[in-house]
């Protein structure tokens, strides 16, 4: 057994008896009250689910395992010659709770290099596609072909006990992370560059590996990095989160829950939000030439999206309510790395008169930017102006937290997911009205 293995089978032998207990002794204790809005409002901030790999706070933001960003940031070991920790470790931590020593990375790192192959019939399942069709398209199909590769599955049917079957839910979870990177980058050579495809290079960390297989030169690889780490985890009520929780919970492996989860991604709410602040930038661009606009300008172009019935991308969230710190992280990048960037100069005025302008309007709760307002620029500046591509980033990012989640949610037997539903009869009949 690996060493990560080893490390979580003693985590979960541990916790486990905190989650039989406070199902036990405690199964009737209130946590949250649900009413007609959260009924019908999506379950906005209906207390109904367990995760312990990040938590949201409104206004502080996330923090992954206890620790916000910069936390985080400063706490993992880093990358030699980079100021980025490696997403391996990051990995260790979420999935532990624990920061990772340097052997512990070298474990990990292992493990992902051991597993890292991708088999020939993925890259042509993704040829058979049309190449017009967008890349998180690809990217899902890509993962539920592999399907065929699950332990999961091999063990669950040979008759495998419930209390074993994070074992070969972790073995698919790591197969299946070693293998996003490559693939990810195989739908951008593919795709945008004439089929000129990079192979891998196993003597690098796994965010050096990326960059490299896309063929972006330094420092990409520290974007790579950040990226997957920002975007890995938002606790589990997300879209993507929580689909791939929901269709995990059925025991469905991880190659359907993940290719779900991606496509849950691929919504503009959610993760291809950072796809569509670039094509509105562009749009504006596309108007004012050259020029920088003026912040009356800009003002106008949001009015403009407002008054057509479009939201802003970029800007708002379900939970938060104020500034994203997954923004701030990458404006701090921004103002290090490409202070001058015209496109970064307009995410910059777009800041400054947004929020305004949605508190006026006076219908999104939270008018702050969100971690995709941000994203684009940073893609955009380093060449990877494609940005149908951006969502395929977030969902190598968000498959490292998501499938953490799915590991833990198998090791405590967390069931399959079945809230109830109600009738609109029902709900005017609890609000009293007679028809
Ligand atoms: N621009 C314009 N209107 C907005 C808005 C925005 N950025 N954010 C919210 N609103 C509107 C909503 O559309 C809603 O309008 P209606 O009452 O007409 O339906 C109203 O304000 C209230 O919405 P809310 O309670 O503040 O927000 P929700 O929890 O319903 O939705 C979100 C959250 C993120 C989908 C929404 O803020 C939005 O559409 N933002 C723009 C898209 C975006 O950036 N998504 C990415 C989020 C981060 C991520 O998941 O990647």
């Amino acid at each position: 057994m690996s060493r990560l293995k080893e490390k979580l089978s003693k985590k979960i032998d541990g916790w486990r008896p905190r989650t039989t207990r406070l199902l036990k002794e405690f199964g009737d204790v209130k946590v949250s009250e649900v009413t007609i809005a959260q009924v019908i409002g999506g379950a906005r901030g209906v207390k109904c689910l367990t995760t312990d790999i990040s938590y949201l706070d409104p206004f502080e933001g996330i923090r992954f395992r206890g620790y916000t960003i910069p936390e985080t940031l400063e706490a993992l070991p880093k990358v030699p010659g980079s100021e980025m920790p490696y997403v391996e470790g990051f990995f260790y931590l979420l999935l532990t709770g624990d920061i990772p020593s340097e052997e512990d990375v070298k474990d990990v790192a292992e493990e992902f290099n051991k597993r890292q192959h991708v088999p020939e019939y993925v890259f042509n399942v993704i040829r058979a596609l049309p190449k017009d069709s967008h890349p998180m398209v690809m990217f899902s199909t890509a993962i539920i072909s592999m399907q065929r590769e699950s332990e999961f599955v091999k063990e669950y049917n040979a008759g495998i006990g419930k209390m074993d079957l994070w074992k070969p839910t972790y073995e698919d979870a790591l197969n299946l992370l070693a293998k996003l990177p490559q693939i990810a980058a195989f739908i951008y050579r593919y795709k945008y560059k004439g089929d000129d495809i990079i192979a891998p290079d196993t003597s690098l960390d796994l965010g050096g590996n990326f960059a490299h297989m896309m063929g972006i030169d330094k420092p990409y690889d520290e974007v790579a990095r950040l990226y997957f780490l920002l975007h890995s985890d938002h606790e589990s009520g997300n879209v993507s989160a929580h689909t791939g929780h929901l269709v995990a919970s059925a025991l469905s492996d991880v190659y359907y829950s993940i290719s779900a989860m991606i496509d849950g991604l691929a919504g503009p709410l959610h993760g291809l939000a950072n796809q569509e602040v670039l094509r509105w930038i562009q749009g504006v661009m596309d108007k004012m030439g050259d020029k920088v606009p003026t912040e009356e300008e800009m003002k106008k172009f949001v009015w403009d999206t407002l008054n057509s019935g479009q939201v802003i991308p970029g800007f708002g969230h379900a939970v938060l309510r104020k500034t994203d710190p997954r923004y701030q992280a990458q404006r701090e990048f921004c103002l290090k790395h490409l202070p001058d960037d015209p496109i970064f100069k307009y995410v910059d005025i777009l800041y400054k008169v947004t929020p305004p302008i949605l508190q006026e309007q006076g219908k999104a709760k939270n008018p702050w930017p969100n971690v995709d307002a941000q994203s684009g620029v940073i893609q955009w500046f380093y060449g990877l102006k494609e940005y149908d591509y951006y969502t395929v980033l977030f969902g190598v990012g968000r498959a490292f937290g998501v499938l953490a989640n799915i590991i833990w949610d198998r090791a405590l037997g967390y069931p399959i997911e079945r809230p109830k539903s109600v009738t609109t009869a029902m709900l005017e009949e609890a609000a009293g009205i007679k028809n």
